[in-house]
């Protein structure tokens, strides 16, 4: 007779594998990677890291976190951006399409030093 259950187990053991190949998520399926994330956590008045590296082509997470105000989170070159909840993650997924230097900055006004938040996003050309 059958085991459903086994079944079961079998098939997301093989789920996993695939998901997990050479550091691919669920979009290997597709034939995309997975997107690198990034975590950065904001308080008044920074981001915990000013300057990030990444490659062009690449996709980007950023795993966004505040500390204490709805910060906002924009990379204005990009045209992409989201309102930070404190205390809980929010993401953001752009294609970085771009050699260069982007800025990231905060764009919900959150006191006298607002305008100091700000980083830079290095992006190697490959
Ligand atoms: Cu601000």
């Amino acid at each position: 007779m059958p085991d459903p259950a086994g079944r079961f187990v079998v098939g997301l053991v093989a789920a996993a594998v695939l998901c997990g190949t050479a550091g691919y998520g669920i979009g290997s399926v597709l034939g995309e990677p997975a997107p690198r994330r990034i975590s950065l956590t904001a308080k008044k008045f920074e981001f915990d890291r000013p300057e990030i590296h990444v490659r062009k082509g690449e996709r980007v997470t950023f795993v966004l976190t505040s500390l204490d105000f709805a910060h906002g989170f924009s990379i204005p070159d990009l045209a992409a951006r989201v309102d930070l909840v404190p205390g809980k993650a929010v993401e953001l997924t752009v294609l970085i399409d771009r050699a260069g230097r982007l800025v990231f900055l905060c764009d919900n006004f959150c006191g006298d030093d607002h305008d100091e938040m700000a980083g830079t996003i290095v992006v190697d050309e490959d």
